[in-house]
């Protein structure tokens, strides 16, 4: 299995963005464009109807020995041989995602914040998302944080750092030249015309 400190670009598959039916070939064309870490992520859908789903990712990704993550239900990772589980700022705590999974696995944190981001490590994440760095229609409810704190969180935390957030390939260069390494990339890539295409063009950009 792939490690974190190998991954830049991690895909989320929102089912906000696509359709139950096209889950699996959504993860194929991702790995095929060289995303390298891939979320599940279902807002409002229950540990019952995100799981179901799961099962079928999971079976396309780790045949490309890519990380699969699901997002805010880590009691998933008791039933089903994911990889991780992503927790948010509201939800359970790491100790708690780690214990309610059963297992060892990767879990992650969003941060929202130079301060949360170093809090997170303290809590004892394994990989942090940091953002969001510009405005986006994904989690419209929050405020941009800006380039700013990119560099600072970078040379504070030693953790991998995914910046997310409103990136796509217009300004993903911004984000890279504020110290960014790594990225998230949900609407953009999902929205693209050619998922592959605009994968291969993310990852040569921050190869
Ligand atoms: N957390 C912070 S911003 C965000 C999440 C889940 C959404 C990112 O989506 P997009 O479409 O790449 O802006
Ligand atoms: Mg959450």
């Amino acid at each position: 299995m792939r490690g974190l400190g190998e991954c830049r670009l991690y895909g989320i598959i929102d089912l906000g963005y696509v359709d139950e039916s096209n889950l699996t070939r959504v993860a194929e064309q991702m790995l095929e464009g060289g995303v390298d870490l891939i979320q599940l992520r279902g807002k409002g859908k229950s540990v019952e109807e995100l799981g179901a789903h799961v099962d079928r990712v999971h079976e396309v990704t780790s045949l490309s020995s890519t990380p699969l993550i699901v997002n805010d239900h880590p009691e998933i990772a008791r039933e089903i041989a994911v990889e991780g589980v992503h927790v948010g700022q509201d939800d359970d705590p790491v100790k708690v995602a780690r214990q309610k999974a059963g297992r060892t696995i990767l879990v992650g944190k969003s941060t929202h914040s130079f301060e949360q981001a170093v809090a997170a490590e303290g809590e004892g994440a394994d990989y942090i998302g940091f953002g969001p760095i510009f405005a986006t229609p994904t989690k419209p409810d929050y405020p941009p944080i800006g380039l700013m704190d990119i560099r600072r969180v970078h040379q504070e935390v030693s953790l991998p750092i995914f910046c997310i957030g409103g990136i796509n390939v217009d300004n993903l260069q911004s984000v890279i030249d504020a110290g960014a390494k790594r990225v998230v990339i949900v609407s953009a890539l999902l929205n693209a015309h050619s998922i592959v295409d605009y994968a291969r063009c993310v990852t040569d950009m921050l190869a």
